[in-house]
C-alpha cells in the first residue's frame, strides 16, 4: 500500500519496511511549455549530509556532472532535459547498507537549469512529485505530490531521507521553494565551489 504524504509528513521506513535496503527515488514534473520560449530543464541534485547539515565531502554532492558518491551509496541515473518522460523524469538509487555512518540526511533538490537567463521558475512547472520505491520489489512505498502553487521560486527541496537518533531511516516530504540556484545550495551545505 502506498502512503500519500502531505507537506511536512513523514514515514518511518525502518518500522514499515524493516528489510528495506535498496531504495529508488523517482521525481517527476511537467512543464507548461506554452509559457516559455526556450527549453525547460529541471535538474535533480542530491546532497548527502552530516548531522550538522553539511556535505560529507564535495563528492557527496550528486548532480548531472557527478552521478555517484565514492561509497556507491547514492547514484543518479542521469539527466533528463525535458520532463517529457512517461512517469519519473529523473531517478536516484540509494543503497542504505552502503551509507557511511556519519551520513544522516539525503536531501533531494530540484533546480531549473539556467533559470535566470531563461526567466523561468516553478510557476511554469506542474504535476511535481517525489516517489519512494523499494527497488528490490518495485513497490511504491510512499509518495508526495506537491499541491502548492509556486510562483517565483527557482528551486525546490522536495524531501529528505534521514536517520534519527536511534538509527531508523525515515522519509520526509518537504516541498520548500527558494529563489536560489544550485550553487547557493552547495554553499549552504558547506561545499567548495
Ligand atoms: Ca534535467
Ligand atoms: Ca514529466
Amino acid at each position: 500500500m502506498t502512503i500519500n504524504l502531505e507537506k511536512g509528513g513523514r514515514i518511518n521506513l525502518s518500522k514499515t519496511h524493516p528489510t528495506l535496503v535498496k531504495v529508488r527515488m523517482g521525481l517527476g514534473w511537467d512543464t507548461k511549455k506554452f509559457d516559455t520560449g526556450s527549453d525547460f530543464d529541471l535538474d535533480v541534485s542530491v546532497f548527502v549530509l552530516t548531522a550538522a547539515s553539511k556535505l560529507l565531502s564535495d563528492q557527496h554532492f550528486i548532480f548531472y556532472n557527478n552521478l555517484q558518491t565514492p561509497d556507491g551509496a547514492v547514484r543518479h541515473a542521469g539527466d533528463n532535459r525535458t520532463g517529457d518522460a512517461q512517469g519519473d523524469d529523473e531517478t536516484i538509487y540509494i543503497d542504505l547498507s552502503r551509507m557511511p555512518p556519519n551520513a544522516t540526511e539525503i536531501s533531494f533538490v530540484a533546480t531549473i537549469h539556467d533559470a535566470e537567463a531563461r526567466r523561468q521558475n516553478f510557476g511554469q512547472v506542474q504535476n511535481s512529485y517525489i516517489r519512494l520505491y523499494n527497488d528490490a520489489t518495485n513497490e511504491v512505498i510512499a509518495q508526495y505530490k506537491l499541491e502548492e502553487e509556486f510562483s517565483s521560486e527557482t528551486s525546490l527541496q522536495f524531501g529528505s531521507v534521514y536517520r534519527n537518533e536511534t538509527g531508523e531511516w525515515l522519509f520526509k516530504a518537504v516541498g520548500a521553494g527558494y529563489k536560489r540556484g544550485l550553487l547557493d545550495f552547495v554553499r549552504a551545505y558547506g561545499g567548495n565551489v
